[in-house]
């Protein structure tokens, strides 16, 4: 009789996430599409018979062919149906380009995306061709550089920030950090908003605790929000929305058509959190 851990070296690496020492997602394999080490980290594309193509760095799944929808509507909508007049938008990671995808759906005038590796824009390019024509939209400029680095010398400042990173491992670890969001704040307008993920609320509840004790001491408004992503670890993740001025919950414009997941029901119901997570935020 094979022992549990026997099992999961069974499974060869291509073919699995692990988020806990105990449980996991595990994609069959169709194909292997891509692998490679990157200056910054391990990236594959693999193509699975049911979710499609799977991007991973360092075996975390990043986005898939079948439910990208469900994480970047979720990620970009709230904090552009909140805003009152959004313009300028800045991305950090988000290099595959489905997070810039939903927010040039907006008569923005500027996205700037800032992503630290140029490997995960070319595999993007190349194998997610339906998030990553953003890349090249005319509103949007690309920049390659460590997040941090970039809004310490920013010279402008945004509407709407999204940070769509890693887990806090990797080359993602410091936009996690408080230093990192202190920053952040000073490349804000006054109406500004910035939302990142925040993890799964049921695998990383201590490191969504310990952001939540510092972004309030940051931010007047502090509120967590979920949504379904089937392939992230538990199914279920977690957003931050952060403030001074605009509320959540007071919509100033209709969201675009043809969206897939996103509606002003999910928007509202979105901000409400289960028991287990009701300390959570300033609201
Ligand atoms: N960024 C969030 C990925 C977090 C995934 N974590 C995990 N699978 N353990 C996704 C980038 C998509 N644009």
């Amino acid at each position: 009789m094979s022992t549990k851990k026997e099992n999961r070296e069974e499974v060869p690496s291509e073919e699995r996430e692990y988020h806990s020492p105990s449980s996991g997602i595990f994609f069959k394999l169709k194909k292997l599409l891509f692998k490679a080490k990157s200056d910054y980290q391990k990236i594959e594309v693999i193509e699975n018979e049911y979710f499609g193509r799977v991007l991973l760095l360092d075996d975390l799944v990043q986005t898939s062919e079948r439910d990208e929808f469900f994480y970047h509507e979720m990620l970009v909508h709230p904090a552009l149906v909140a805003h009152p007049s959004s313009q300028n938008i800045l991305v950090i990671g988000g290099g595959d380009g489905g997070a810039l995808k939903e927010i040039l759906r907006y008569p923005i005038k500027y996205a700037c995306l800032v992503e630290i590796d140029p490997k995960v824009i070319d595999v993007s390019k190349e194998y997610f061709p339906w998030l990553s024509p953003s890349l090249e939209d005319e509103r949007t400029e690309l920049i390659i550089a460590d997040g941090i680095e970039f809004i310490e010398k920013a010279d402008k400042k945004f509407d709407i920030v999204f940070v769509d990173s890693s887990d806090p491992t990797g080359p993602s670890a410091s936009l996690h950090e408080r230093d990192f969001y202190e920053k952040l704040k000073k490349c804000l307008n006054l109406e500004g908003i910035v939302v990142s993920q925040a993890g799964s609320p049921f695998y990383h509840l201590e490191s969504i605790k310990k952001k939540d004790a510092f972004l309030k001491k940051l931010f007047k408004n502090v509120c967590f929000y979920t949504s379904p992503v089937p392939t992230y670890p538990g199914g279920s993740w977690c957003f931050v929305f952060l403030s001074d001025e605009v509320q959540p919950l007071k919509i100033k414009r209709d969201p675009p058509r043809g969206l897939k997941y996103f509606n002003l029901d999910i928007h509202k119901a979105a901000f409400s959190l289960p028991n287990f997570l009701k300390d959570l935020g300033s609201n």
